[in-house]
Formats: C-alpha cells, structure tokens, sequence
C-alpha cells in the first residue's frame, strides 16, 4: 500500500491546483511575498497516540457539538470516538423529527421573523426559509465557564441567531436580526454570564436598504449586535467602520472583539485587499451600555443603534486596533489577558493583550500599544485554539498544519529575545479551518484533544463523486508532540466544533416534561377544545371546516385506529406520546401527504395540513418502537365533498 500523504506531494498538488488559486488569485502581488516564505516542515513520525477508539459500549469523555454550514443544523458527536450521536434540527428542515412541519417548530420558526421576510417568503409561496448557513455555535456560560444550559449558533445566510435548549436538545429560539446583514462571528459572553450573544454583521448595506441610496457606497455601514440571551431579542447594535468577520470576548465581561477584512469597504475582491492594514474592532460593553443610557442612539426596526465608527472615537464605545491585511480568527485564550488574531494573507498571529486596553480607550496610548507578539507561524493561519498551559495551537490552512506555538514566547521573542515561540507542526488531511481543543474556549481548557476541521478529505476516504466529505481529525496533544489519531468525514460544512466534558452536561432529559413550553400554544387550544392533554382524551373536534384530532400513542398503538373528514377541510393532528420510558420515541406519518413527526416520551407534537383529496389514507408510526412496530397505523377517510 502506497502512502501518498506522507510524502507531502499529494498535500502540495492539492495546494497548487485549489487552495493557492482561490486564495492567492484574487490577492494580486500585495501579501504573496510574505505568503510564500517559510516552509512546511515534514511531520515528525507519528507516535500512537492516546486511546480513542472506546469499546462497544463504553461512552465518550466529552460532547462535541457540531456546526454544520449549509445544511443548517447542529449535530453532537462524542469526543474521542468521533461517533455521530446526534442532530439537531435549527436552520433547515428535518424529515425525521418534523422540523419545519410540526406546529410547535414552525411557531419557533416564525416567531421572531421580520415582518419584510414574511412577506417576501409569502410572495414566494413560501412560510419559510428551507436553509441555512451555521458557521459557529457556542454553549452559554457562568464565570468563564460552560454552564451546560444552552447552545447558541448564527444563519450568515439569512441573518439568525438561534438557540438550543440543551435538556432536551432542541432549538426554542430563532430572532432574525434586523438593520445588520449576514450574521458572521457570534459569541455569547463569558463573565459574569451569558447575557448577551454578540454577533457580527459581514455585509456592507445602507443602513435604511430600500434601494434609495443603493449605488451610493458611501452609505453602507457594517452593524454589531448584541442579543439578550434571556428574551433572545435586539439589546442594542453599533454601526462600525469596515466589516465584521469573526469575534469573541473577554474574560472580564468588559471587552468585545472582531476582525475585520474590508476595512477598505471596497466592494471587489481587488479592493477588500488592497489596504495593508486591516483592524480589530475593540468594543467596549460598559461604555456601550452607557450610551444607550444616556440616549445616544437612533432607532431603527424597533432598535436602538449607537453609532461606533472611528469618526466617532470621542464616545469611546469602540478602538480601531491595526493588524496586517485580511485577518480571520479571533480567539480569547483562557489565560484572561490573550487575543489571537490570525493572519490568514499574513503569516503571523497578532497577539493582543486586552489588559492593555484601558490606556487605549482614556486617549493615553496608541491602539498599536497593546500588540504584545506577531510571531510568524506558517501560511494561511485561520483560527487558533488553546490548551491551558500557555499553548496556542493554530490552523495554517495554505500550509495544511496544525502549529503549536508558546504565547509566553512568542512576546518574549518580540520583546528581542533569542526564542522561538513554534513548539511542533503536524500535517493535517487537508486545508483546515477552525480547529477545537477539548474546553479551549473556557477557564477548563484542560489540553487533551484538538479536532482540527479540515475542509478538504481528497484521497483520505472511499471515492464518492465529485462532491467529498471534509475531513474533521482527531489530535491527540496531551504532549509537545500533536499526535494524529483519527480521521472523521464529515459532511457539508462543519466550520466550528467545541468539545464539552461530560460531566458539565448533567441536566439532559431522557423524558419530556409533559407540561413543557413547547407545546404551550397547543395545550392552550387542547383547554379551549375542553381536552384535558394530563387526562387524555382521544377525540375528534369540528370547528367550522377546521378538524383537530386528538390522540395519543402508546407502544404498539395509536389510540385513534381511524378518524372522518370532510375533503378540503384543514386538519390539525395533535399527538401526545404516552409512553414515558427511555428511548420510546413514536412518530406520526399521515401517507401521501408530506408529513411525518417525532414524538418522543411524554411529548406532544402536532401537524396541520389539507385533506384536499378524497379517499383513504394510512398514517404510520415511522420511528421504530415494538415488535407490532408495522401495525402501528390506522386510517384517515376523507369523505368526497358534495358534487
Ligand atoms: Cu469558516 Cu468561522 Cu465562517 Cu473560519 S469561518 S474557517
Ligand atoms: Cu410507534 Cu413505531
Ligand atoms: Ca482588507
């Protein structure tokens, strides 16, 4: 058996033929002279690695959650064993748990959509956007560390925010943000909680986009919003100066952060490129709040926004701090006092010391003043991760590594010391993006495993067609020496992952509570049709030409083995599973119709549709339960309308 990755020479095919035309192209000369020096240096012979594989059976250290780009959803993982658990239903639409159909979901859906995109979707004979774009998805926490209570993720594609209970895993908020365009970077806070959940705006609009001033560019501004997590509703925006690409912050609950790649506002790849510097945009949350306070705000859409553009330095609700062109990754180490901003053109990490900060915004020092090292790492550096020891581990996605790098020495060596910050590099499987180490983003980063996502897989796994899996790998860096361990296929497009300790996650549910929000709208009309859903009563109610069908299920049977109604009416299925034991998950699949609905213990799920053909059709339970799994159906009559 030949090995083609250890050579180098398949990783640098690649290289030439995608990732340096695509990057590189479009770049002009400006940054390639830097981008070509420094070279990979080989992998070291791979040693073995820790255990990761657990035996039949056995369960996982640590949750991996998942984003999942364009297919919209959240998925969870175990981390070592890379075994898919889990997939959370958000931004898409989900055959096997109705998601997008079921009443309960589409109130979700809907319920905090702009008035504009309801009617736009109307317009379209559509209730709802079918996809989605989830780039980042973090968990909630307390103190600087994760609480295990929700999960937050952003839509770029159609400008969301939403998020997850994690009793139950399941999405119960979605806001569509209004004034900011293409929700990039999101990040809830760290300290003292997650109040807000900070998101970046990537495109440039007008501010009022009615196509008035469309052409005009000197009207488009960039916006950063912060969400209150509680109400999962607009606290306030900021206009800025340049786009917003990804963010994070602070330990102290004071500062944000955010990269920006078109400080330049140009509106061509040429332009966004053409500046040598770019900038972090550094928001102060105190000074933002005060401001808020005090008025200095106009509303827009039912928001307030302040204006945080540098001409507006004197407010000091923001600080411009200069970085080399076109950055990306903006990640907070777990030592309080570390910002790591990846280069992506640049070959270097900008490290910023956020306790340097205070000086900066009172106008007594030089937004340059708190770069602290820019230690050159390799090309193409992403995103960066760390391992609580003072380690930092970056994505090189030109040069396909992971680098490990030593914070303390990378400002020692900027400082004029004879040291060299880079403590290992290790091949990765091909191009990565963000990569994840085990707690990295939280006070317990405890230095135990990295995912690295890489973004292409090539010759790593069994050909399937022109479109292949990425590849998410599994890195063992309890030691100086990263160890690859594993290599996870993934599908289209995980960017971002973070991996959570089991024994944070200790409020998982494996039976719903009967009396859950969820299903609040529908227990509200089940009293109104004087049906007791604690005392369940199986039966069918006629208001006007509207029909709800009660009926619950219980492992191998639907209460209801048939019910009548009349062709045309509009009928709402209303199912509560009575069955409270682990794992007993029912569904509901009314044949011929395009619907179908999980409804796991103790749940109540329902589904509204249009009889509008006559005749019979079966409903069936489409999540495997019993051993009389088959003859869990019955019959639906739609009786003819009168010629
Ligand atoms: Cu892909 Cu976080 Cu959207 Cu970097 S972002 S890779
Ligand atoms: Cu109930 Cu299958
Ligand atoms: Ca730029």
């Amino acid at each position: 058996m030949t090995d083609h990755t250890k050579s180098g020479i398949s990783r640098r095919g690649l290289l030439g033929a995608t990732a340096t035309g695509a990057v590189l192209g479009g770049v002009g000369i400006g940054g390639t002279a830097a981008l070509l020096t420094g070279g990979a240096k080989p992998a070291a012979a791979a040693t073995e690695g820790a255990s990761w594989n657990p035996k039949p059976g056995e369960l996982d250290e640590y949750y991996g959650f998942w984003s999942s780009g364009q297919t919209g959803e959240v998925r969870i993982l175990g981390i070592p064993s890379m075994r898919e658990l889990m997939r959370i239903p958000v931004f898409n639409r989900c055959s096997a748990t109705g998601w997008g159909q079921t009443n309960e979901s589409k109130r979700i859906i809907k319920e905090n959509m702009l008035p504009a995109t309801k009617a736009f979707l109307e317009a379209n004979g559509k209730e709802m956007h079918d996809n989605g774009d989830l780039h980042h998805l973090h968990m909630s926490y307390t103190d600087g560390r994760y609480d295990g209570k929700y999960l937050y993720m952003q839509d770029k594609a159609n400008t969301r925010v939403a998020r997850v209970r994690c009793d139950v895993m399941k999405t119960d908020k979605i806001l569509e943000i209004p004034n900011a365009k293409a929700i990039h970077g999101m990040r809830p806070q760290k300290v003292p909680s997650s109040k807000y959940l900070f998101c970046n705006g990537e495109d440039e609009a007008p501010l009022v986009n009615d196509g008035s001033t469309m052409h005009d560019e000197s009207t488009y501004v960039n916006i950063y919003t912060a969400v209150d997590t509680e109400s999962m509703q607009v606290a306030w925006q900021v206009i800025v100066s340049g786009n917003l690409d990804n963010t994070d912050c602070d330990y102290e609950g004071k500062y944000a952060f955010s990269t920006s790649y078109n400080s330049e506002m140009g509106m061509t790849q040429a332009e966004m490129t053409s500046a040598e510097l770019d900038h972090v945009v550094v928001f102060n949350i105190p000074n933002i709040e005060a401001g808020i306070e005090a008025g200095d705000y106009q509303e827009l859409n039912g928001v307030k926004i302040l204006d945080g553009r540098k001409e507006n330095a004197a407010k000091k609700y923001t600080r411009y701090i200069p970085v080399p062109n076109n950055p990306h990754g903006c990640n907070m180490a777990p030592d309080k006092k570390h910002l790591c901003i990846a280069g992506k053109l640049s070959p270097t990490v900008t490290v910023i010391d956020v306790t340097k900060l205070e000086p900066v915004f009172n106008d007594e020092a030089e937004p340059e003043s708190v770069i602290v090292a820019q230690p050159e790492l390799g090309l193409g550096p992403l995103h960066t991760a760390f391992d609580g020891s003072g380690n930092a581990f970056t994505s090189l996605f030109l040069d396909s590594q992971v680098v490990k790098w030593n914070i303390e020495k990378a400002i020692a060596a900027h400082n004029g010391e004879n040291v060299d910050p880079i403590i290992s590099k290790l091949d990765v499987q091909y191009q990565p993006g963000h990569l994840k180490t085990t707690m990295g983003e939280t006070l317990d980063a405890d230095g135990k495993w990295l995912v690295c996502l890489s973004k292409f897989s090539k010759d790593r796994f069994l050909n399937v067609g022109p479109l292949k899996p990425e590849n998410d790998q599994l890195i063992d860096i309890s030691s100086d020496e990263m160890v690859l361990v594993h290599d996870g296929p993934n599908f289209a497009e995980p960017h971002d992952a973070i991996g959570v300790h089991r024994s944070i996650m200790t409020g998982i549910k494996s039976v719903w509570d009967r009396q859950d929000p969820m299903w609040a709208e529908t227990r509200k009309q089940a009293e109104a049709d004087g049906i007791d859903l604690d005392d369940w009563q199986d039966t069918v109610i006629r208001d006007g030409n509207k029909v709800r069908v009660y009926m619950s299920s219980q492992a191998p049977t639907f209460a209801l083995d048939s019910f009548e109604v009349e062709q045309g009416d509009e009928v709402t299925v209303i199912i509560t599973n009575l069955d409270d034991i682990d794992d007993l998950t029912h569904g509901f699949t009314m044949g011929n119709h395009g619907v179908a609905m999980e409804i796991s213990p103790q749940q109540t799920s329902s589904v509204t549709f249009v009889a509008a053909r006559p005749g019979v059709y079966w409903y069936y339970c489409q999540w495997f339960c019993h051993a009389l799994h088959m003859e869990m159906r019955g019959r639906m009559f739609v009786k003819p309308k009168a010629a």
